[in-house]
């Protein structure tokens, strides 16, 4: 053992913290990793562009362009980063036969058993998303809140071809699939109905929902959006929408993107909120730049108060978390690996915080010394617990993983042209 980290866990057992303990916590705790970062949301199922409220932006070399490039990608993530990965899968991901196609309403859980494959090899769990983006059955910016019955048809066999796909991976790999429903229905400019769209969303998820599943094997869970571009003013699925249904109906959990709301309010005060009413909420984890930009997550304050929040609800297992960015502009591998370790760093130094004392300090009212201490714990030596948690992970406790990146760049991303 490093002596750094022998004199770390001293000054932090001195507060009460057994940093053993900690890292030993953290890497049994599953992350969800974004398949999407790898090829900027694209998937294999079509040939246009991101479409769909959503957007990313950068023309960086090197993205993955077949299964085989991602599942390589992934795996070069895997082994630069520590904890436990989960991997999050969208429909569009789906893999074909040569020659093979199949609409979004008629895919089946045989067209990911290469995925569930690779979960397996990994001993991994997986995580889904039916895709309502991207498609040109979505009509007029709309799919499940579509006017059209139609084109809600599409889209709820879509939503059911998923939960069936998500049920299936839960009993391959033995791990729960939490099952993410996102659309980016709205409209540009100020609309005359509000409701209508909101309400045929509802019915439509409840359609969705009629297809038998194991609620213990498959999660439901429904994501809000303030706005998204080309839907600024209205979205069918707002907070209020999200949380109302995921409230009122059994086996239905809300999900908390933070790049989704507007920019003075903070998801780390929501986390507690919800779980004085849910028993799990789903998190997407993000950084958003003055708008939804879905930057790269960093070890900043917010990404540390909502790892805090987690850890001081008691509710790492309540919260599934999963993150969701996607950034063109920068070498991709590096991207997911930035931000998968900085939901680490974050959860590993919400572990490490004297969490019952400051409380203590609360609730008798002491806020001088509330502020006092929670600035003196900023500068504990965080970074040998750290070092020390990449160490029993096997992973290098330097930045030697970028030089890997950089390797896997020329080696690997630039014959991709
Ligand atoms: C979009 C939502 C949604 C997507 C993924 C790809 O704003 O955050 O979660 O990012 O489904
Ligand atoms: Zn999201």
């Amino acid at each position: 053992m490093s002596t750094m980290y022998e004199l770390a866990k001293k000054k932090y057992a001195a507060i009460g913290i057994d940093t053993d303990a900690a890292i030993e916590q953290l890497k049994s705790i599953p992350v969800s990793l974004h398949c999407w970062q790898g090829d900027d949301v694209i998937g294999f199922d079509h040939d246009g562009p991101l479409t769909g409220g959503i957007q990313t932006t950068g023309n960086y070399p090197g993205k993955a362009r077949t299964p085989a490039e991602l599942m390589a990608d992934i795996d070069k993530v895997m082994s630069l980063v520590p904890g436990k990965v989960k991997l999050n899968l969208h429909a569009c991901y789906a893999i074909f036969e040569p020659g093979e196609f199949v609409d979004r309403d008629k895919i089946e859980p045989k067209h990911f058993e290469k995925w569930v494959k690779f979960a397996k090899e990994r001993n991994i769990g997986i995580d889904f998303n039916p895709t309502f983006f991207s498609h040109p059955k979505v009509k007029n910016g709309l799919t499940l809140s579509s006017p059209d019955a139609e084109t809600r048809k599409f889209w709820i066999e879509h939503g059911k071809a998923c939960i069936r796909i998500s049920e299936y991976f839960a009993k391959e790999t033995g791990i729960p699939c939490v099952m993410n429903i996102w659309t980016g229905d709205g409209f540009k400019d100020i609309p005359a109905d509000r409701m209508g769209p909101r309400m045929r969303y509802k019915e439509s998820i409840e359609e969705i929902l009629k297809q038998p599943f194991d609620k213990n094997l498959v999660k439901i869970t429904v994501e809000s959006k303030v706005f998204g571009i080309g839907v600024e003013s209205f979205t069918s699925g707002s907070a209020e929408f999200a949380l109302s249904f995921a409230a009122s109906h059994d086996g239905v959990l809300p999900l908390m993107d933070n790049g989704h709301y507007h920019p003075t309010e903070v998801v780390s005060d929501k986390i507690p909120a919800l779980l004085c009413f849910y028993p799990e909420i789903a998190l997407h984890i993000t950084r958003g730049v003055r708008w939804d930009s879905d930057h790269v997550v960093l070890f900043d304050d917010e990404t540390k108060e909502m790892a805090k929040e987690i850890v001081r609800c008691n509710a790492l297992d309540r919260v599934f978390m999963a993150l969701d960015y996607f950034d063109a502009s920068i070498n991709r591998i590096s991207a997911w690996t930035v931000g998968f370790r900085s939901w680490q760093k974050a959860l590993l130094s919400a572990l490490c915080t004297p969490n019952e004392y400051l409380k203590g300090l609360q609730d008798n009212a002491e806020f001088t010394k509330l502020m006092v201490m929670q600035e003196e714990f900023k500068t504990l030596p965080f970074g040998e617990v750290w070092a020390e948690y990449l160490r029993r992970n096997g992973i290098a406790d330097d930045a030697s993983w970028f030089e890997e990146i950089e390797k896997y760049e020329k080696e690997v991303l630039s014959k991709r042209a």
